[in-house]
């Protein structure tokens, strides 16, 4: 976590009085989002190396069972980012498989700025679950 807030600092920094930096404060920079799925099967957790930003994002997922609390791997994960505002959809990217319960999402691109919901499927033997995370992009 220092490390991102430091990293976010440079960016800032690089701006120079620019865009601003307003929104640090307020969350809207966190990048880490958590939730159980839909169907209370997998604990979704989505979160990137660097700030959100418009255009590609490198995301990663990490896919573990509500009821055992262990890492899920060999899942067939589907990452699809929509913009519910204007109603269209952003290319989705395809999940590889890290091992151990990982799954890198590299890409996954943001065409503009404003709301994006990002809906994580994840299938694994007879078990599917989904989630959705919000993303405001500056
Ligand atoms: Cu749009």
């Amino acid at each position: 976590m220092q490390k991102r807030s430091l990293g976010f600092l440079a960016l800032c920094l690089g701006f120079l009085g620019g865009v601003g930096c307003g929104d640090a404060s307020d969350g809207q920079q966190e990048t880490k989002r958590e939730a159980d799925g839909d169907s209370g099967s997998f604990h979704f957790l989505l979160d990137t190396d660097q700030p959100i930003s418009q255009g590609k994002n490198d995301f990663h997922l990490s896919l573990s069972s509500i009821s055992t609390k262990t890492p899920l791997p060999g899942a067939m994960v589907s990452v699809a980012a929509r913009m519910p505002a204007m109603a269209h959809d952003a290319a989705s990217a395809d999940a590889v498989d890290a091992g151990g319960g990982e799954y890198d999402v590299p890409s996954l691109s943001f065409s503009m700025a404003g709301r994006w919901v990002v809906r994580v499927e994840a299938t694994l033997d007879m078990t599917s679950d989904e989630t959705t995370f919000t993303y405001d992009i500056p």
